[in-house]
Formats: structure tokens, sequence, C-alpha cells
């Protein structure tokens, strides 16, 4: 749509009282006005083109205009890309200053929409260095209360667990040990509700006939936080290594 600017005399200029001025305004057809949110574009170019969409346009612009920009910039890591089914895209996390605001991490998260489902692995795929610590909560319902369902640690002591400890039911929640070596980059971990490894669940390989393994695995949100990181925090680090990097985060249910 074409917007066009209202025309109207200068009062300086014009015989006509500035009351009327108002009044013309108001009548007027006022443009689309848009301001930068989930489109992406900056805000110098608020308007997604509304023919070419990988380009913003300035508000006032009409659709012809070659005053452009690009939707988004190639060198951009937003958090859409986390689960945009595309490895090669990344989101990533602003950089910690300090290793306080490193150890206190950052949560991500993700509401299934459309209601519960069943949820049996979740694969975080990591760009950057990993935690050194990940504790995942689910809520069964909206409105329910989140629920611990997973922790990870290189020492489970930090969440008050041991290490690989026992699954005693079928809905048990333990701390399982991330190893003391990772790599840089590009590392995963996957959480696996049914498994017999490394610690059996009990019920894993009966789930039609253990109702509270059933219950365990509904989910309508999940969060999963983020705590620390191998390989950053040693002092002679530059802080400008430490942030998160995720090339994508796989939930599996139906
Ligand atoms: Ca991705």
């Amino acid at each position: 749509m074409a917007i066009e600017n209202p025309s109207f005399e200068s009062p300086t200029r014009s015989p006509k009282p500035f009351v009327l001025d108002i009044f013309e305004i108001r009548s007027g057809k006022f443009p689309q006005l848009h301001t930068q949110s989930e489109c992406r574009c900056p805000g110098s170019h608020p308007r997604v083109h509304p023919l070419v969409q990988r380009y913003c346009i300035p508000n006032s612009a009409d659709d012809t205009t070659n005053d452009r920009v690009l939707r988004l910039s190639p060198e951009a890591h937003p958090l859409n890309y986390i689960n945009d089914n595309d490895i090669g895209t990344s989101w990533i996390s602003s950089v910690f200053y300090t290793i306080e605001q490193l150890n206190h991490g950052v949560t991500i998260t993700i509401d299934l929409e459309n209601g519960q489902y069943q949820v049996f692995y979740i694969i975080l795929q990591f760009f950057s260095p990993q935690p050194e610590a990940i504790q995942i909560q689910r809520k069964k319902q909206h409105d329910l209360d989140w629920e611990d369902w997973q922790y990870f640690s290189r020492d489970c002591s930090v969440f008050g667990m041991e290490n690989n400890g026992l699954l005693e039911y079928p809905d048990s929640v333990n701390c399982l040990q991330l190893p003391s070596i990772t790599p840089y980059s590009r590392g995963n971990i996957t959480f696996s509700v049914l498994t017999p490894e490394p610690n059996r669940r009990p019920g894993y390989n009966d789930f039609y006939n253990t109702p509270s393994l059933q219950e365990f695995v509904k989910v309508s949100e999940i969060k999963i936080h983020l705590l620390g990181q191998y390989h950053t925090t040693a002092p002679s680090v530059d802080f400008r290594h430490r942030y998160y990097g995720i090339d994508e985060i796989t939930v599996s249910g139906r």
C-alpha cells in the first residue's frame, strides 16, 4: 500500500485557522506505521517490504522505493535459529563479561504449543563450548508448576546430587555426569527418557504398562537452564569467548 504524506499549509502562511490544519491531519488517511519487533528490520527501516520480503524499507516509503536494506543481517544469530531445523544456523547469546554471569547462565523456554505431547528425547547441539551444567524442567500443562526432569553436570554436587545416581522409580530424576573433556565446539548432549544407559530407568522397556512413566513424558513446556562453560572460565581467556551458541535444539515426541 502506498503511503501518502498528508499535505497541509503552514499555519504561518495560511489564512486558515490552525485548528483547521489539525482537523485535516486527523481526518486524513493515516499511514500504517510499523515498529521493529519480530520482523527483524532495523529501526531506520522498520517495515518489511510488501513485495520483496527479504528487504526492509522506511515507514513512509513507497513500495517501489530503492531505499531498502536486507531484512536480516547474514551475521545475525537470532533465537529462532535454535529450532529452525537447520544445523547450519546458530543462535548465539550475548557475551558474559564475568565468570559470575556465566555461572548464572541463561534459561531457554520452549513452548510446545497446541497442548500436551509425549516427549522422549531432547538433543542439544552446541556451536559454542558446552555449559558445565544443565537443568531441564518441564510443565505437564501450562497451568501447572515446573517439575525437574533431568540434570547434567561435570560435577553433580553443584546441584546437591550424586553423579549418575540410580533411578529408583520410573519417574525418578537424577544427574548425569558430563565428561571432563568436551570438544571446544559442535558438541552435543542428549536427554533420552527411555533409556537403559547409563542408569536403567524402571519401566523403560514396558512403557505401556508403566503409568507413572507415561505421566513422566507428558510435556507442554520445557525449560533448559545452561550454567557455566567448558574451556572459557580460565582467567587467561578473553571474556569475548564467553557466550553460548546452539545450532539446534531438537525435541522429539508425539
Ligand atoms: Ca539452527
